[in-house]
């Protein structure tokens, strides 16, 4: 659908005109064969891009590339000791504290969900947003209902704790690709019980696919190559879509920012804002340990004196391997892309450090309109996809902190399709079916076989269990559910 009826000469000519001024006039090239609504469409896109900004997004981010193979082995420290918190080693007294401190912030209305969930999630082979993948739990619960759920679960134990109704705010950040089935899912399940006021969803930006000259791709004859401009899209999508406001109408000062694909995401975790908030922190990080040197994930530490995350390619194996007296990598803190932030802290961004976030950029194969107009499906890298990162505001934070958690209780991404043997549906339930075995038994019940799953209607991260499972044995397949939950769900997703 198209926004204007026609381009008069005139608009066309000053298009023209600005597209060559930055030597992207070649958009044009087809304009004589294209029928009037599709002269529209490729106006709309031209008229969406900054020129400016995206001819020097170009020269920054390929002046990076130049950088690709520089190690920052000397200039790297772990984490301050006491910028630091592990999970597994603070005593269970300690740990109370910070739960309950956050379910009095979740009470208050000041605890906000961001949910990145603009990624297009090609490795998982799935032609629907990631969220609504269902990893065949025996509930059929899709990563967008778990998720709903345990929201909704918080606001009830924060209820219980102190009396009060508080809401948790959840903003879902969808991309072009991403928005609409997105919606539509939400909308057709019934918002998973939430209220629909307390949801938001909104697009992240996205940015033109270049050849390697920097000249801008035509994907189609009348539209251009684009792309979403990465996880780190999050803060200007945050400023120019109303969200920084909406949070401050809100009340909301704390921002737990997570990944779609991590099945085991304690969402708006109280103990990580319980933390923060005692800590004064505006930025921070949950990590697990890393699984053995060569795991491939990057470790936030400080370069320079400031916090970054540090790609496993930056590293010498040397680094790597580097040990403490007491066994553990000194490189040890793997992200896991959860990050909290606070609202002030955001501001800051939006309106100052946005436009200094490192460009990253992947070298891919991109369709493509070629000179002759035929469009291409290139078989190997043609240009490239500019991409700004979530974790690379840390280096701005004024108080940053990292909590450490056990990879058993909190990590297990859905990357991939079965067929890769990890990172993928199979794994996330073997994991949630362990998880859940460990809490019951912690409660006193017993589980017989492995299939094993507790509705986090019945309970957020294991607690208040003892009632329900206290003495009992359970035969697999294991589904406890809260009171009045309807088990068949299977309809619907
Ligand atoms: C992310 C982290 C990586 C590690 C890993 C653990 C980043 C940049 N990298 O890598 O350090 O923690 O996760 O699983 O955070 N997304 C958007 N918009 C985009 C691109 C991605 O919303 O334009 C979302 C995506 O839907 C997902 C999250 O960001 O929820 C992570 O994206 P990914 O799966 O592409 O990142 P990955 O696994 O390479």
């Amino acid at each position: 659908m198209c926004f204007r009826l026609q381009i008069t000469m005139t608009e066309f000519d000053a298009m023209k005109e600005n597209l060559t001024e930055y030597g992207q006039e070649h958009l044009l090239k087809y304009w004589e064969e294209l029928s009037e609504d599709q002269r529209c469409l490729l106006t709309k896109d031209i008229e969406e891009l900054n020129l400016e900004e995206v001819n020097e997004f170009f020269a920054r981010a390929t002046s990076s590339l130049a950088e690709e193979n520089l190690k920052l082995d000397d200039k790297m420290e772990p984490v301050r000791e006491e910028q630091y918190l592990s999970i597994s080693t603070t005593d269970k007294k300690q740990l109370e504290r910070y739960n309950e401190k956050g379910l009095e912030q979740i009470a208050d209305n000041k605890v906000g969900v961001l949910l990145m969930a603009g990624g297009q999630g090609t490795r998982l082979g799935f032609a629907f947003p990631k969220g609504m993948f269902n990893v065949g739990l025996p509930s059929n619960k899709s990563l967008f209902r778990i998720q709903a759920e345990r929201i909704l679960k918080l606001q009830r134990l924060a209820h219980d704790l102190t009396g009060k109704s508080g809401r948790i705010a959840w903003y879902i950040m969808t991309s072009e690709h991403t928005m609409y089935p997105t919606k539509k899912y939400f909308e057709e399940n019934n918002y998973f019980g939430l209220s629909p006021d307390d949801i938001l969803m909104f697009e992240q930006g996205s940015l033109p696919c270049y050849d390697f000259e920097g000249k801008i791709l035509l994907d189609q004859k009348y539209h251009v190559a684009k792309a979403p401009d990465g996880n780190g899209g999050l803060y200007r999508a945050l400023r120019d879509r109303g969200i920084l406001d909406d949070m401050e109408r809100r009340g909301v000062s704390y921002l737990h920012a997570h990944s779609v694909d991590n099945i085991l995401t304690k969402v708006a975790d109280p103990v990580f804002v319980g933390y923060c908030a005692e800590q004064n922190a505006d930025c921070a990080a949950k990590v697990v340990e890393k699984s053995h040197p060569n795991e491939a994930v990057g470790v936030v530490c400080q370069v320079d004196g400031k916090y970054q995350v540090v790609e496993y390619s930056e590293i010498t194996q040397h680094t790597a391997e580097l040990q403490k007296p007491n066994g553990k990598l000194v490189f040890n803190a793997g992200n896991i892309c959860n990050h909290l932030f606070t609202s002030d802290f955001l501001r800051k961004i939006g309106s100052t450090f946005e436009k200094e976030l490192k460009l990253h950029v992947a070298k891919k194969k991109i369709p493509f309109v070629d000179e002759t107009g035929t469009r291409c499906n290139p078989e190997k890298p043609n240009g490239i996809k500019i991409e700004k990162f979530v974790f690379d505001v840390f280096q701005f934070a004024e108080h940053f902190v990292t909590v450490e958690v056990p990879r058993d209780e909190e990590f297990s991404a859905l990357k991939n399709a079965d067929s890769a043997g990890k990172d993928c549906a199979s794994t996330a339930r073997a994991d949630i079916y362990r998880l859940h075995r460990k809490y019951i038994e912690a409660a006193g019940g017993t589980v017989e076989g492995t299939e094993c799953e507790i509705s986090p209607l019945l309970s957020y991260a294991g607690e208040n269990l003892e009632a329900v499972v206290h003495g009992q044995i359970f035969s697999s397949p294991v589904h406890l559910m809260a009171q009045g939950e309807c088990s068949d769900i299977s309809n619907t997703e």
